[in-house]
């Protein structure tokens, strides 16, 4: 059988091997692999170099990748605190921003791989591993994206408004974290091993492709491949999960050189483009499935992609990022695949796990204005609209001045306003950053009024605690979730990430609040929400309160599994399942009617 090395060296070329590549995401699976947490294979060289040698062992993959926790390194190396979770399988994460502006900027300097944070641990790990197994498998060392590591230093969210308000403070934020990610390549380049670069946060929806295309393909084309390739790098892999379709030319603009096609992405179109432009590319397995199983269905999705696929020469089979504890014969099954009869296979069931439906909200009357809206209700709606908060709570306060009523000015402008942006993202007219804008124009306007409608008694339409679960700190999905309620006219109290389970009752008896939303982005910490909603039947509150799940991974089955009320897909159509949360409150009488 070819060995990897060789067949790699052909597949990298787009050339046709012997057998099709399989590279699977193991990260904090390694962990797993050797009995230790996330935390603890991430700080120590020797245990890091233990995982990557069992993963070897275990799944003989045609790549070796030093990575565990691939955000956090390099902010930890110009500043930032990383959460380790001692105690528990969780993935570390980057506790907050540490810049807001570019004089904050100024006074960062790029890290030196050698002495800064844990750069060094990874750089040992993987000159030993090099040095071992260097003769049959390709090593590489994982590197944060420029913009993955930027949304860091400056907060997720804050990043993704920046992109559309201050592109010049964006563009110099880029220009160093490329650099940074310059540093640490090369520093992998200077022991033998090759970088991949991981930048999912410049997905779309995430990143609008205008801003990929303007701002972050032309500072990895000026900052960071070529600097990469003088220093000796052989191949550049880019890995950006998510649906990167509407950007493969720009992907291919960033000077990298494979690709990745996320299991949302059109595999078509990435086959166009690899054999165009001679650059090989990965198609992945869904992570979640490959997590949650059964193996059946991760047979069939794997072997779809691979009946579609394996006639291509620079196709490499992968999976997404296995969850810590993700079964050994789920990763072993996608594995298998490639010794079956995929050339002749026929799929049996279609994709696991839907992406974002299209018009999911659909089912919502569509938010329209009052014909004979005032021209000052209107301007404030068409800010809200435009994502342009600054003339907000001056015209908000010149439509009470004029005596025009507070409930009046929520109910026909701003709440329509958010509504037509709910929509819109809900069918893939706008991304991520423009609904922020737009959510964050109408917080601005809620500010001016919200005092007024405390005065004259008019009250929330309801409460809601939401959350992101324990172990996880994904926070931009339940972030919009908040708005887009408050929107609507829910008073929402936000317990942040990594809410622990007991928090989520305590916080329901102290405050009272009765709608509970939750939020989760990883198969490891969705089950959290179960014991989030048995919490609540121990304390005896469970017929007081009325649950909602969300996040990427959750479905309306996974909802009625862990006995949840409501599952809500996105943004909009959790204003939706609020209200129906709401009525029913009122209906058992543990809410007044309103
Ligand atoms: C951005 C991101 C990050 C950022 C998070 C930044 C932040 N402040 O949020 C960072 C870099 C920190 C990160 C870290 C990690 N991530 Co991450 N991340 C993502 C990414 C690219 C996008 C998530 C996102 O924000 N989407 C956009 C928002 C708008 O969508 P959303 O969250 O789904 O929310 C919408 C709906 O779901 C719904 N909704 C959300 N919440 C709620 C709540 C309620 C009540 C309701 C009703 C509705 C609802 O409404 C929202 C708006 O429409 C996803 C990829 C993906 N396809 O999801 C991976 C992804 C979730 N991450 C993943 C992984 C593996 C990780 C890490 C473990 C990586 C690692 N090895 O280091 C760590 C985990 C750290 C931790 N302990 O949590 C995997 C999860 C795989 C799995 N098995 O579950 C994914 C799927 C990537 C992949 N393809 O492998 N990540």
């Amino acid at each position: 059988m070819q060995s990897p090395i060789d067949l790699m060296i052909q597949v990298l070329n787009c050339q046709k091997g012997e057998r099709i590549p399989f590279c699977p995401a193991i990260y904090e699976h390694k962990g797993f692999l050797i009995g230790k947490s996330p935390s603890e294979i991430c700080r120590d060289p020797e245990l890091l170099y233990q995982g990557l040698k069992k993963e070897w062992e275990i799944y003989r993959p045609d790549f070796l990748t030093v990575g565990v926790d691939v955000y956090n390194v390099e902010a930890e190396a110009v500043g930032c605190d990383v959460i380790y979770f001692d105690n528990s399988d969780d993935v570390p994460g980057v506790e907050k921003p540490i810049i807001a502006n570019v004089d904050e900027l100024a006074a960062l300097s790029v890290p030196d791989p050698k002495t800064d944070g844990r750069m060094p641990i990874y750089l040992e790990a993987a000159a030993r591993l090099h040095q071992e197994l260097g003769d049959q498998v390709i090593v590489r060392g994982a590197i944060s994206g420029p913009l993955s590591m930027a949304s860091e230093l400056v907060g997720a969210e804050n990043f993704i408004v920046l992109t559309l308000k201050d592109p010049p403070f964006v563009r110099a934020l880029l220009k160093f974290t490329s650099q940074c990610a310059a540093a640490f390549g090369k520093a992998f380049v200077e022991i033998g091993v090759d970088p991949i670069i991981f930048d999912s946060r410049a997905m779309p929806p995430l990143c609008s492709p205008s801003v990929f295309k303007d701002m972050v393909a032309p500072a990895y084309a000026a900052h960071l491949t070529p600097v990469l390739k003088a220093a000796g790098a052989k191949h550049i892999p880019l890995i950006i999960g998510g649906d990167t379709t509407a950007i493969v030319d720009d992907l291919i603009a960033t000077g990298c050189t494979q690709l990745l096609c996320d299991f949302e992405g059109d595999r078509d179109t990435f086959m166009a483009a690899s054999l165009e432009h001679g650059i090989p590319f990965r198609v992945n397995v869904d992570p979640r499935l490959l997590h949650l199983g059964p193996v059946e269905k991760i047979k069939d999705f794997t072997m779809t992609i691979l009946n579609q696929c394996w006639g291509h020469p620079g196709f490499i089979l992968g999976t997404g990022v296995a969850a810590y504890d993700c079964p050994i014969e789920h990763l072993m099954a996608v594995k298998q695949c490639l010794d079956a009869d995929y050339k002749n296979y026929v799929p049996k069931t279609s994709a696991p796990i839907p992406s974002d439906t299209a018009g999911a909200i659909v089912a919502d009357a569509a938010p329209s204005y009052d014909a004979n809206l005032d021209p000052l209700l209107r301007a404030i709606a068409d800010y809200i609209e435009e994502g342009e908060a600054e003339p907000v709570p001056a015209l908000v306060q010149q439509a009470l001045e004029a005596g025009i009523d507070a409930v009046e000015i929520v109910n026909t402008a701003m709440i329509p306003a958010l509504g037509v942006i709910g929509d819109q993202f809900s069918r893939g007219e706008i991304f991520v950053p423009e609904m922020l804008i737009s959510a964050r124009a109408m917080k601005a306007g809620m500010a001016v009024v919200r005092p007024v409608l405390v005065q004259t008694g008019a009250k929330p339409i309801g409460e809601v605690l939401i959350g992101t679960v324990k172990g996880d700190i994904h926070d931009i999905g339940k972030n919009l979730v908040g708005m887009m309620l408050e929107g609507a006219g829910f008073a929402v109290t936000d317990l942040g990430v990594n809410v622990a389970i007991e928090t989520f009752v305590e916080e329901a008896q102290r405050t009272g609040v009765r709608i509970i939303g939750m939020s989760a982005l990883l198969t490891t910490t969705m089950n959290n929400m179960k014991l989030v909603v048995q919490a609540f039947e121990a304390a005896g509150l469970r017929d007081q309160v009325q649950v909602l799940v969300g996040g990427a991974p959750v479905t309306q089955e996974f909802c009625d599994q862990v006995g949840a009320d409501f599952y809500g897909e996105t943004a909009g159509e959790t204003v939706h399942v609020a209200r129906q949360a709401l009525a029913r409150l009122r209906e058992r009488g543990v809410l007044e009617a309103a």
